[in-house]
């Protein structure tokens, strides 16, 4: 653990016990009390681990046998089978939103950006984990080339599956935008990424639960917002089953 002043755990703890005791005076606020929670979360959180802490990387000889395909694991669309038995060659991810340069990248342009690789444990909140290895081109990097407005204070990922009927989306802030370990992933264990597991890419956030990790990766969208997007919740699972937001491991 990143080693920290005391002071900014006290104040995180501080944060923390103010909201809550101020929400349990509020009987009828059983949904802020929850949010307070989150948000008390995401501050002791945040204090623990330092802006940048690293998610604990493995070796290789640690990866699980078989990544298993949890949520989704095709994508009904025929453009999309087509790409996927062609290699995806006229699959563009687009970076839009609140940026100067908009972009939309083939899969060639992604491989020839720096690349990023880490071995890391993905834990979903269903009850199982496992570890697996990532490569791909770092958030920060394509922010950096579409030229992201300050103003933007979210990124949401935008899908291509739709599960219980609707379009498979997160987001998350800027502070886990630039993160070192957040990377767009286009291989798994040295392979192109499975069809199961997301192809041709998804995101690999990995200081957060495995809900976050948004696969069938079409559009990186730069926000002030997310009120207005799908259910208003910030992510599919947060709208439909009341999943925190902030999803720190
Ligand atoms: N587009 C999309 N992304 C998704 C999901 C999904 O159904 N659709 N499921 C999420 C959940 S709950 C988990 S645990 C992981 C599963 O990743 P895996 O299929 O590679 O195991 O993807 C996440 N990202
Ligand atoms: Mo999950």
């Amino acid at each position: 653990m990143v080693d920290l002043p005391r002071r900014s755990l006290l104040a995180g703890m501080a944060a923390l016990g103010a909201s809550a005791c101020a929400k349990i005076n509020d009987s009828e606020a059983a949904g802020s009390l929850f949010e307070a929670a989150e948000d008390g979360h995401r501050v002791l959180h945040r204090a623990l681990a330092g802006k940048q802490g690293l998610a604990k990387e493995f070796t290789r000889d640690q990866r699980s046998p078989t990544f298993r395909g949890n949520g989704s694991v095709t994508v009904a669309d025929p453009f999309y089978q087509d790409q996927l038995a062609k290699g995806f060659p006229d699959w563009r991810l687009e970076v839009k939103g609140l940026v100067e340069t908009p972009l939309a990248l083939s899969l060639t342009e992604i491989k020839s950006l720096p690349q990023r690789t880490q071995i890391t444990r993905h834990d979903c909140v269903e009850g199982w984990s496992a570890i697996g290895e990532w490569q791909g081109v770092q958030l920060g990097h394509l922010l950096d080339m579409a030229k992201v407005k300050k103003e933007a204070k979210f990124i949401v990922f935008r899908c291509a599956d739709l599960y219980a009927g609707r379009p498979y989306y997160e987001s998350i802030d800027m502070v886990d935008a630039y993160h070192p370990q957040t990377i767009i992933a286009h291989a798994l264990n040295g392979e192109a990424l499975p069809e199961k597991n997301g192809a041709p890419y998804r995101m690999r956030i990995e200081r957060q639960l495995g809900y976050k990790q948004a696969k069938y990766l079409q559009a990186i969208e730069a926000v002030t917002s997310f009120d207005q997007i799908g259910g208003g919740g910030g992510g599919l699972w947060e709208d439909i089953a009341g999943y925190q937001w902030y999803a720190g491991v």
